[in-house]
C-alpha cells in the first residue's frame, strides 16, 4: 500500500491546492516586495505592484529572476530576513562565475527536510529503515538535505558523505542499510565496487535507492537497480529554490511529483519567455511560495523538462515533471546538431556497454569533431584489434543513428575512466577554452 509523509497535502484536490497556492502567492509577493529592495525595483521596473497578483493567474505579470540576478545580488541582496533569522547558508557548487548562496531560516529548513522526507517515504521509507546518506555533506545541499529528511522520518540515519566507497559496503553490510541516498553516477560506482568486492546483490539489506542532482537515463535506472538489487527512485531540486525536494519520485517511476504546496511550476519557451501548455517541453520556471529567507519568484531553472497532470496510481495528486532532459545550458550543438549527453548514455547501455564514458567535443579546422571514450566490461575486451576496431565501427554506427551526427568512438580498458562519487563529469567541450 502506498504510503505518505502528508497525506492531505500530496493527495489534495486540484481546487484546494489552487486555493492554497494562491493564498501563499499573494502573502510571498507582499513579503518579497516589502523586504527585498531587488525584487522591489524589478517589479517597479515592469510596472507591477503587489496588488496586481491576486492569485496564480497573475503569476505571469511577475518578472522572471535568472542565475544572473543571483549572481548580481550576491551575496545578500535577495535576502527577505534580517540575519539574525538565518540560521544556515547552502551554496552551489559554482564551476562557473561566482557561487549562488541561499540563506534559511528554522522555518525554512524545517520545510525543506519536510519535502525530503517526502520523498523518502514515497520510495517506502519509514523509522524501521537504515538510510545511508551518501550526497556530499556542506555546502551542497545534498547531504543536509536527505540528511534531515531521514530523521524525520526517523529512518537511523548514516551520514557517510561520499567517498571511500569500499567503507561504505561494509557499513551497508554491518549496518543493514535499507536505502541509499547519493547521485545515480555514484550509485553505479557503489554497484560496481559491490561486485568487485565479490559480493552480490543478496549480500546487502538496500531496497531503495533515492538519487538525483544530476541526470540519469532510463537504461542506467535498469542497471543500477540490477546491480543493487533495488527500486530506484529519482529526486530533483536546486539550491536556489532549497535543495534537493523539490520533487520526487512515487512507486508509479513515471516522473517526479512537485511540492506544489511550496513551489508553483511554469514551463516557458526559453527563447521567447512565451508560458507553454501542460505537455510541451520546456525550460523549468519555479516560485517559491513558502520560504522565508530566500524566497525566488519565477526563478528560471534552465532545466528542460515537460509537466503532467496525469492521474498517477500511487494517488498522489501533485503535478509532476519529466527527468530533466537536461539543462538548455547543457546542451551541445555539434555540427548544428542538438546533442544532449543523455541520447548517448541511451546507445550506450542499450549496446551493453558500461555508463563509465567521456565526451569531448573539438574544433579543428572550423569543423566540430565529437570523440567518445566509452569503457569497456571485462568480457568486451578483446586482444583482437580487428574486434575492437569493429565493436567502435557499430556503436558509431548506433549513436549516429540516434543522435544524426557520426562520432568517433573509442573503446578503452575497464576501470580507465574516472569514477565520480558525487555530480560525475562526462562531457569535454575543448571550443570553449579556445574561445
Ligand atoms: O543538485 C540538489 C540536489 C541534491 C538534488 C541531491 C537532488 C539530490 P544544485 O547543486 O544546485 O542542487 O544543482 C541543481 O542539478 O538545476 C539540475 O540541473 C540538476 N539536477 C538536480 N536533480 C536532478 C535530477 C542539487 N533528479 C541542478 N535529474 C538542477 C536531473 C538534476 N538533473
Amino acid at each position: 500500500m502506498e504510503r505518505y509523509w502528508n497525506e492531505e497535502i500530496e493527495t489534495m484536490s486540484r481546487e484546494d491546492m489552487k486555493k492554497l497556492q494562491d493564498e501563499r502567492l499573494v502573502a510571498q509577493v507582499k513579503h518579497v516586495y516589502e523586504n527585498v529592495e531587488y525584487y522591489r525595483n524589478l517589479m517597479d521596473e515592469k510596472g507591477v505592484k503587489p496588488e496586481d497578483i491576486k492569485s496564480t493567474e497573475d503569476l505571469h505579470k511577475l518578472p522572471f529572476l535568472s542565475k544572473a540576478d543571483l549572481r548580481d545580488a550576491y551575496p545578500y541582496g535577495l535576502l527577505a530576513k534580517p540575519l539574525s533569522k538565518c540560521v544556515r547558508i547552502q551554496s552551489t557548487s559554482g564551476t562557473t562565475g561566482r557561487r549562488v548562496v541561499a540563506f534559511y531560516t528554522q522555518h525554512d529548513i524545517d520545510l525543506w527536510e519536510d519535502c525530503c522526507a517526502r520523498a523518502i517515504t514515497a520510495a517506502g521509507g519509514t523509522n524501521e529503515d537504515v538510510c545511508q546518506v551518501c550526497y556530499g555533506y556542506g555546502l551542497f545541499t545534498g547531504g543536509p538535505g536527505l540528511n534531515g529528511g531521514s530523521h524525520k522520518v526517523g529512518c537511523l540515519t548514516l551520514p557517510m558523505s561520499s567517498g571511500n566507497t569500499e567503507r561504505q559496503i561494509q557499513f551497508m553490510r554491518d549496518l543493514g542499510s535499507t536505502i541509499l541516498c547519493c547521485t545515480p553516477s555514484y550509485a553505479a560506482y557503489i554497484g560496481e565496487t559491490l561486485h568487485d568486492m565479490g559480493f552480490t546483490p543478496d549480500d546487502i539489506k538496500l531496497k531503495a535507492g533515492i538519487f538525483g542532482a544530476e541526470p540519469w537515463t532510463e537504461e542506467m535506472r535498469c542497471s543500477i537497480e540490477k546491480s543493487l538489487g533495488i527500486k530506484a527512485y529519482d529526486i530533483y531540486g536546486l539550491t536556489e529554490t532549497s535543495g534537493p525536494g523539490v520533487s520526487f519520485e512515487c512507486s508509479e517511476q513515471t516522473g517526479m511529483h512537485i511540492n506544489e504546496d511550496h513551489f508553483i511550476p511554469e514551463i516557458i519557451n526559453p527563447e521567447t519567455e512565451e508560458v507553454l501548455p501542460e505537455g510541451e517541453v520546456g525550460e523549468l520556471v519555479f516560485t517559491s511560495i513558502t520560504k522565508e529567507a530566500f524566497p525566488l519568484l519565477r526563478y528560471r531553472t534552465r532545466d528542460l523538462c515537460v509537466l503532467s497532470r496525469k492521474k498517477c496510481s500511487c494517488g498522489r495528486t501533485l503535478i509532476k515533471m519529466s527527468k530533466p532532459m537536461g539543462r538548455s545550458d547543457d546542451m551541445l550543438i555539434i555540427r548544428g546538431v542538438n546533442v544532449f549527453p543523455s541520447q548517448i548514455e541511451t546507445v550506450l547501455i542499450e549496446q551493453g556497454y558500461s555508463p563509465n564514458y567521456l565526451i569531448e567535443v573539438d574544433r579543428v579546422n572550423n569543423s566540430d569533431t565529437l570523440d567518445i571514450s566509452v569503457e569497456m566490461t571485462p568480457e568486451q575486451l578483446s586482444d583482437k584489434v580487428k574486434d575492437m576496431q569493429d565493436k567502435e565501427k557499430e556503436l558509431a554506427g548506433a549513436i549516429r543513428t540516434m543522435l544524426g551526427i557520426s562520432p568517433k568512438v573509442h573503446l578503452v580498458s575497464p576501470k580507465s575512466i574516472t569514477r565520480s562519487e558525487g555530480k560525475a563529469v562526462r562531457v569535454i567541450d575543448r571550443r570553449k577554452l579556445h574561445d
